[in-house]
């Protein structure tokens, strides 16, 4: 009788493969943004899912203050009516319900180094009032649909609406 070869079961099945790689990617969030980052702010626990990541700086140009999206190619929660990429002035936001989202807010605003900071009241969003070049992340679930202002308090010309679908 033949003998047969007796396969030896895979160490790294795929399904561990991306098991390891969705944890290397938590840790790398955390790493890099902080746990503070994962907690929601309309929440208390952190949520462990890929959010989506739109950068948004705010400066000042000859138009006044204003907010400049920092996007390239094409994002899928910034969706606005006139294109889908590139840098625009307080842009639209337009976001699926349920969906988790994290603003990486930065202050670039080398005109007049003045203080910025990002808030949206409905989803308990508000950074510091940061200097010139602070940074600050902030994630929320999308959880209620509408259309809601972002702002910078100390601006009232730096606004835009973040609008979350069904
Ligand atoms: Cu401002």
């Amino acid at each position: 009788m033949k003998k047969q070869k007796v396969r030896p079961k895979p160490r790294f099945t795929r399904n561990r493969a991306v098991a390891i790689g969705a944890i290397a990617a938590v840790l790398a969030i955390v790493g890099f943004f902080g746990y503070r980052a994962l907690v929601p702010t309309n929440g208390s626990v952190p949520v462990l899912s890929f959010p989506m990541n739109d950068f948004i700086k705010a400066t000042h140009g000859k138009s006044g203050y204003f907010y400049l999206s920092q996007t390239s190619g094409s994002v899928k929660g910034l969706r606005t009516s006139s294109s889908n990429s590139g840098s625009q002035i307080n842009p639209n936001y337009v976001y699926s319900k349920g969906e988790l989202v994290s603003f990486h807010f930065i202050n670039e605003d080398y005109d007049t180094h003045s203080q910025h900071n990002f808030n949206i009241d409905e989803f308990n969003v508000h950074t510091k009032d940061l200097g010139y070049f602070g940074s600050e992340t902030v994630s929320f679930v999308a959880d209620k649909t509408g259309t809601f202002n972002y702002y910078c308090s100390i601006h009232p010309e730096m606004k835009g609406t973040i609008t979350v679908e069904q």
